[in-house]
């Protein structure tokens, strides 16, 4: 098998670029960094200690970046399923919703458990605010374009649904849901955990869950 995927199960990121394999059903090794000889090989790959990570062995090569793996998925492995779409326009819509969830509501969601993790003494409360609000301005803009479509970019299922479901599945958690204020957000959640390909990477993230459960949303 060539593809070998460094992971953690219950890692947002990975999300994103597990629900791509699975909805491309392609073969690869999942190698999970809390692994003490995975992560020693992770980190001599992984200089900004970033992952997922993708090694793929017969190419030799290692790519960082969830979007960039998908992208190159979906070049050298399309599986069953196309991602990115082959017309450029379409594709540019595709990146640019990728972009939108990854800068404005990914990235402000993974404040929370940054904020988790800090020693006593040294949270950022004011940073958290911030972070929050702008994953609620997201979220509004996200809500107003949901009304009148099933996935990100349309009608059907991409790359921007793959950066879409853990941000918002997390978001969810993090943030307070988000069910009563934001519905047409809320049905498009649901329809992405219905999704059998998050579905299966929510599965194997449960066990770890127990790590997180005591973490208090915040409003
Ligand atoms: N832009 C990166 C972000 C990856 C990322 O932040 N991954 C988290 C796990 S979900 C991580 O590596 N965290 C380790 C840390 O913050 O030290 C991508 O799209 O892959």
């Amino acid at each position: 098998m060539s593809l070998e995927l460094f992971l953690h199960p219950l890692s947002s990121y990975c999300h994103k670029v597990l629900i791509a394999f699975y909805e491309k059903d392609i073969p690869f090794q999942p190698l999970r960094i809390d692994d003490p000889a995975v992560a020693r090989e992770y980190e001599t790959l992984s200089p900004l200690k970033r992952f997922p990570i993708l090694r793929d062995t017969d190419s030799g090569r290692v790519v960082p970046e969830s979007t960039i793996i998908i992208e190159y998925l979906d070049t050298h492995f399309p599986g069953r399923v196309k991602l990115i779409p082959d017309d450029p326009e379409s594709a540019l819509q595709v990146r640019l919703r990728d972009r939108f969830f990854d800068n404005y509501l990914h990235t402000p969601m993974q404040k929370f458990p940054d904020d988790q993790l800090r020693p006593e003494g040294q949270k950022d409360t004011y940073g958290l605010q911030k972070a929050r609000a702008l994953f609620v301005k997201a979220l509004t803009l996200l809500d107003a374009e949901m009304a009148d479509r099933p996935w990100a970019a349309g009608e059907s299922f991409t790359m921007a649904d793959c950066a879409a479901a853990p941000a918002l599945s997390f978001g969810n958690r993090f943030f307070g849901p988000f069910r009563d204020t934001h519905p047409n957000a809320f049905a498009y959640l649901e329809r992405l955990m219905a999704r059998p390909s998050y579905a299966r990477a929510l599965g194997e993230a449960e066990p770890f869950l127990h790590l997180i459960s005591d973490w208090q949303p915040v409003s």
